[in-house]
């Protein structure tokens, strides 16, 4: 890969730096939750479940609760705290009862197999990890290979014995015994804050380091003037609080204005979306494109529950197709926002604006980011024509963990590669153009086609596989496999349905191949690298 030159810095008036006017002793969770009590919110409601309201005094109390237990169990300023939890108050209280005693919380995602905890655990060097005491059943056996871990937090659920699993604390217990009020730690506004594992095309997850200004960045650009996010609002996000995109929107962007996020714990199918939607009424919803088109595909669900609450909608992760965007608003009378995130910038820094919407694209530059679409010199390019987007601002983070040369290829200066194709129309919106790698995002999530290709691989009648984006009937991406048989096998439906099996259960279910071609040979540079671009051609697929 070359490296860009660097395009010259746009200093334009827009730009504004919401961290230069933090002062320099910092700590986030103090001022967010601080903030929020000093400023008369004890009494509103925080966070809303289906079972339990936590206002904010509530959540203040337990997240200082959650500091000191951290802090008797010898946790210090820096080290790691790792959080296994589905979306709930707990997560809350943890997330910023760690960052309020200067460590460093990192949400782990909840769908995950073992070795990727296992690699996660160890390569952040996490002192603690509060798990769900479901997800730590498939941890457990792992025990010994964890030798950074001097803890493990359980939360039990459903009362199950919380003294069921030897070796384990039990968080109710801890906070129980906890003081309510801390002394926060003297953090900085540029120390780590909190950390998000970002999956690339090859090698390990990336630990993403967020420092304790970003979150302030990211709800005063586009919470507050993008999303004009108040006090009235209540948040619903189905894309999960470890994702970065589900953090802010079900965490510190409704803590920084007043207002309420629904935690939803399980699993948000179409169905799910429209009960919780119905029950909590919520103001603002936040999903990806696919789940977008199955709620649509759902024949008659604008009659059956009440919408009537919502007063916008968000999508990212991937792009929204127009086609969704205008049977939603036509069904729901509700705008869909598109705009693009990414884990490493942690939130949306393009986007569309309510009134001003142009389906199919992502919207324009949210003021207070800069971006460049530049050529592989990293010279820009003239308007309209397509190039490497480069995005500068004040939420990225400040590095890889431990990935020193992986952050010098993709941070550089002030600017980021977001390893996305872009071009910018003559209005100046924004349109998405694909990836500059083969990754492919799928239902808002990465799918690493080197991956899906070493799944396919392992079953025994396979030889050799390669696998690209194709769109499906709603216009979203998702994996096709190309495969070539050992001699002797034969092709078969039957066999097809295995191989999908075989990905679902090997990896996670939403990297399975949608649709699997047997074919003769694949196509191979002189070297033997898989020419997945001409599979993307000869069967005219696009990504
Ligand atoms: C792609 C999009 C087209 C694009 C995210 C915070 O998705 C988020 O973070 P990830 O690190 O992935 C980032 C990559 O996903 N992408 C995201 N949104 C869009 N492509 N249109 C979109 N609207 O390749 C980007 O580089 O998982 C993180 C907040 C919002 C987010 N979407």
């Amino acid at each position: 890969m070359t490296t860009p030159q660097l395009p010259p810095h746009p200093l334009t008036s827009t730009v504004v730096n919401p961290a230069s006017t933090l002062p320099t002793d910092y700590n986030a969770a103090t001022a967010l939750l601080g903030g929020a009590l000093a400023a008369g919110w004890g009494e509103r409601i925080a966070v809303r479940t289906a079972h339990e309201n936590w206002t904010y005094a509530r959540l203040a109390a337990e997240a200082n609760r959650a500091g000191n237990a951290l802090r008797a169990l010898g946790v210090e300023m820096e080290q790691r705290v790792a959080l296994l939890l589905y979306d709930s108050p707990e997560f809350a209280a943890t997330f910023y009862g760690a960052i309020a005693i200067g460590a460093v919380p990192i949400p782990l995602n909840t769908q995950l197999r073992p070795q990727d905890y296992q690699y996660m655990l160890n390569d952040s060097r996490a002192r603690v990890l509060i798990a769900e005491a479901d997800l730590w059943q498939q941890l457990a056996p792992l025990r010994r290979t964890l030798p950074f871990l001097r803890h493990i937090v359980l939360v039990h659920r459903g009362g199950e014995a919380a003294s069921a699993e030897p070796g384990t604390l039990d968080l109710a217990a801890l906070l129980h015994g906890a003081r309510a009020e801390l002394d926060p730690a003297p953090t900085t506004r540029d120390d780590a804050a909190f950390w998000l594992y970002s999956s690339g095309s090859t090698g390990f997850p990336k630990g993403c380091v967020h420092l304790q200004h970003d979150m302030h960045c990211c709800a005063e650009l586009y919470a507050k003037p993008i999303l004009e996010l108040t006090a009235d609002d209540i948040t619903f996000s189905a894309a999960k609080l470890f994702f970065a995109y589900g953090l802010g929107n079900g965490l510190y962007f409704p803590l920084s204005v007043g207002a309420s996020a629904v935690h939803f714990p399980g699993r948000v199918t179409p169905d799910a979306a429209f009960q919780v939607i119905a029950e909590q009424r919520p103001t603002v919803f936040f999903g990806v494109p696919t789940l977008y088109a199955a709620m649509l595909a759902m024949p008659s669900a604008a009659d059956h529950y009440d919408t009537s609450s919502l007063r916008l909608c968000v999508s990212a992760g991937e792009a929204l197709p127009a086609d969704i965007y205008r049977r939603w608003h036509e069904r729901f009378g509700v705008e869909i926002l598109d705009g693009i995130g990414s884990t490493e910038i942690l939130h949306i820094f393009i986007s569309n604006v309510r009134g001003q919407i142009v389906p199919g694209s992502s919207g324009r530059l949210v003021p207070g980011y800069d971006a460049a679409i530049v050529d592989e010199q990293g010279q820009p390019v003239p308007r309209g024509e397509i190039g490497n987007l480069l995005i500068a601002g004040d939420s990225t983070c400040s590095q890889y963990w431990n990935k020193h040369e992986r952050t010098k290829a993709t941070i550089l200066g002030q600017w980021i590669q977001t390893g996305d194709k872009y071009y910018q129309d003559e209005q100046g919106a924004y349109w998405y153009c694909g990836r500059s790698d083969d990754m492919l995002k799928v239902s808002g999530q990465w799918v690493s086609p080197v991956e899906v290709e070493a799944a396919l691989i392992s079953y025994p009648a396979v030889l050799e596989a390669a696998v690209v984006g194709r769109e499906d009937a709603d216009g979203l991406v998702k994996p096709q496999a190309f495969v070539v048989l050992k001699p002797g096998e034969t092709p078969s439906d039957e066999l097809a349905d295995a191989l999908k099996q075989h990905v679902k259960t090997t990896l996670v279910p939403h990297k399975y191949p949608r649709w699997i071609e047997f074919v003769a040979e694949l196509p191979k540079t002189a070297t033997g690298k898989i020419q997945r671009y001409k599979l993307r051609e000869a069967f005219a697929v696009t990504q």
